[in-house]
C-alpha cells in the first residue's frame, strides 16, 4: 500500500511513522509512506503557499499553483491512478467501508489544508475525494490524514498480528463492540461476567452478540436502523431490552 501526504507540516507524522502498528507495517514494507511539502514548490524565496481570501473575510487560504506541482511530484512517485483525497469538514463522514474501499484502491494521496483551507478551483480540477473525520473543526489536516492512515493500515492483510481481530471489529458487522475483560478475575468488587468463564463457546458467542446489540440499540440506534437483523439476532435482542427494564426495575 502507497500512502502520499502533501502537509506543510510533514515533522508531525513522526508520531506514526515512528511507533506502532502503523511503524511496524512500513517496516514489514506492507505499507509506504511519501511526503511532499507546498513549500518546496512555492515561486518566492519566502516559500509562500498561502495568500489572503478573495470577497475578504478573515484568514489565508493555501493557493492552488504549489499544491498542484506538490500533487504532480508525488503522483510521478505513486501512481497517475492515485486517490487524490482532500481531508475537510466539508467532506463525506469517513468510515470502516471507505478505510476498507482505500486498502483495495492500493495507492491513496492524502491532501492536508491548513489555514481556512485550499482554493476550489485546486479541489474541482484534481481532488478525488473529500472526506471529514468528523463536524468539528481542526487546525490542520495532519490529524485526521493520520487518522485515516492509522485506520487504513489496519486493514493490510498482515498487518495486525492476528488476523481474527478485523474480523471482529466494532462496525465490521456494523454494530458496536461487545464488553471485554482480562484479568484480575475481580477488580474493584466486580467479578468477570459468569458466562465468559465457564468455557461454553455457543453460550459466549450469543453472551457478546446479545450484548454488541444492547450496545447498539442503547447508543447508537440509528446503527441497527440501516442493519436486517436475523430472527436470532432479534432474539437476543430483545432478551436484552427485557432484562435491562427489568434491572431498571428492581
Ligand atoms: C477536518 C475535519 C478539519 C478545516 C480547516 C483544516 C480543518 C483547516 N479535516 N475532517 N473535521 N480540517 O477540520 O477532516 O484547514
Amino acid at each position: 500500500m502507497n500512502i502520499g501526504v502533501i502537509t506543510i507540516f510533514p515533522e508531525m507524522f513522526e508520531s506514526i511513522l515512528k511507533s506502532g502498528i502503523v511503524a511496524k507495517a512500513i517496516n514489514n514494507n506492507l505499507v509506504s509512506i511519501t511526503f511532499s511539502n507546498p513549500r518546496d514548490f512555492a515561486e518566492d524565496n519566502r516559500k509562500t503557499i498561502d495568500e489572503k481570501v478573495f470577497g475578504g473575510g478573515p484568514g489565508m487560504l493555501m493557493m492552488a499553483p504549489p499544491l498542484e506541482k506538490s500533487l504532480k511530484f508525488l503522483k510521478k512517485k505513486l501512481g497517475d491512478d492515485s486517490l487524490v483525497v482532500y481531508v475537510s469538514p466539508q467532506g463525506k463522514k469517513f468510515n470502516n467501508v471507505l478505510s476498507k474501499k482505500v486498502v483495495n484502491n492500493n495507492k491513496i494521496i492524502l491532501i492536508c489544508g491548513r489555514y481556512e483551507g485550499i482554493d476550489e478551483r485546486f479541489i474541482e480540477t484534481f481532488v478525488d475525494e473529500e472526506w471529514s473525520i468528523g463536524d468539528y473543526v481542526l487546525t490542520g489536516g495532519e490529524l485526521a490524514s493520520m487518522v485515516i492512515i492509522d485506520s487504513v493500515t489496519r486493514f493490510i492483510p498482515g498487518a495486525l498480528g492476528d488476523k481474527c481481530s478485523v474480523e471482529e471489529d466494532s462496525f465490521e458487522n456494523g454494530l458496536l463492540d461487545y464488553p471485554h475483560y482480562t484479568k484480575p478475575r475481580v477488580y474493584n468488587g466486580k467479578a468477570v461476567p459468569d458466562i465468559l468463564l465457564n468455557g461454553n463457546h455457543e453460550k459466549i458467542l450469543d453472551w457478546r452478540q446479545k450484548q454488541s446489540l444492547g450496545r447498539t440499540w442503547l447508543r447508537r440506534p440509528e446503527l441497527l436502523e440501516n442493519l436486517a437483523l436475523t430472527d436470532k439476532q432479534e432474539k437476543l435482542l430483545s432478551e436484552f431490552i427485557e432484562e435491562r427494564k427489568n434491572l431498571m426495575n428492581e
